[in-house]
């Protein structure tokens, strides 16, 4: 088996360095210092995907931008993401779908930690076939609000969802809380230093948080693109904040189709 996807169910992520040119990054960047000036939107259309603007910033809310606004992101994930995903990560044949692109936000000195979570839980989907793409807007490390992961935390199943800027559990979910120090409990947690050329593919259960950014004055920007494999069904759980819920009319077990979610 190729070695990325290798590293992929191993670890429940995997990082792939110098994927694209600077310049190809580079128009995705200046399309976003261009748009996100002009965005006050927090509605959230039904008919079409948009993107998650979020800064890390406590009592900030998120704004909503639409592909129209952004075609070279769009460009961008169906024409340069999404291929590298069908090589490295799923099968040719398999059906991948938008679900939800999120473009977070650490300015230099006021940003929060995002505090250790997986995307799963967040999401009522059955089976939670999912897994995302992140690439930052600038180098990124340990300081600057680089992601850390817990390595091999993915074959753990669903976890309980937490406020992410706080940690605070959602008050009527069940589910097993994910530990607030996976290294304390014997994991080995990766930072992951990146560059905007690099991409880190991880799978829907992993584990990953990200501390505040304390040392780019440039800001610490990323990318994050989530796509689901196959078909799902709405399977709603208490705490489960995904915007897109607000995107679909559907009951408990009928099939996820709308066009919020494009076959990409
Ligand atoms: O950008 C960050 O700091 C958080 C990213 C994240 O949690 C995600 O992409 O799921």
């Amino acid at each position: 088996m190729d070695i990325v996807k290798k590293t992929f169910l191993n670890d429940g992520v995997v990082l792939l360095k110098n994927v694209w040119d600077h310049d190809t990054i580079q128009a995705i960047i200046e399309e976003y210092d261009r748009e996100i000036i002009k965005i006050l939107r927090e509605d959230i259309p039904k008919n079409q995907p948009v993107i998650v603007l979020w800064r890390h910033v406590e009592g900030e809310r998120k704004k909503i931008g639409l592909f129209s606004e952004f075609p070279k992101l769009w460009s961008f994930i169906k024409d340069i993401i999404a291929p590298k995903v069908r090589k490295f990560i799923v099968t040719q044949n398999e059906r991948l779908r938008l679900l939800e692109t999120v473009i977070f936000s650490k300015p230099y000195k006021i940003s929060n930690k995002i505090h250790w979570h997986q995307d799963t839980s967040t999401w009522p989907l059955k089976p939670n076939n999912q897994f995302a793409v992140w690439i930052p807007f600038e180098k990124v490390d340990k300081e600057s609000g680089a992601l850390h992961y817990a390595l091999g935390s993915h074959k753990h199943g669903i976890r309980r969802s937490v406020e992410l800027s706080t940690n605070k559990p959602y008050k009527d979910d069940k589910r097993k809380l994910i530990p607030a120090n996976p290294e304390k409990k014997g994991y080995i947690v990766k930072c992951m230093e990146m560059n905007p050329t690099d991409m880190l593919c991880h799978h829907g259960n992993t584990w990953h948080s990200s501390e505040p950014n304390k040392k780019s004055k440039k800001g610490r920007r990323g990318l994050s693109v989530r796509f689901i494999v196959g078909e799902a069904k709405f399977n709603p759980n208490p705490g489960q904040a995904a915007t897109f819920v607000n995107q679909i009319e559907i009951k408990k077990g009928e099939k996820i189709e709308a066009k919020a979610f494009p076959t990409i």
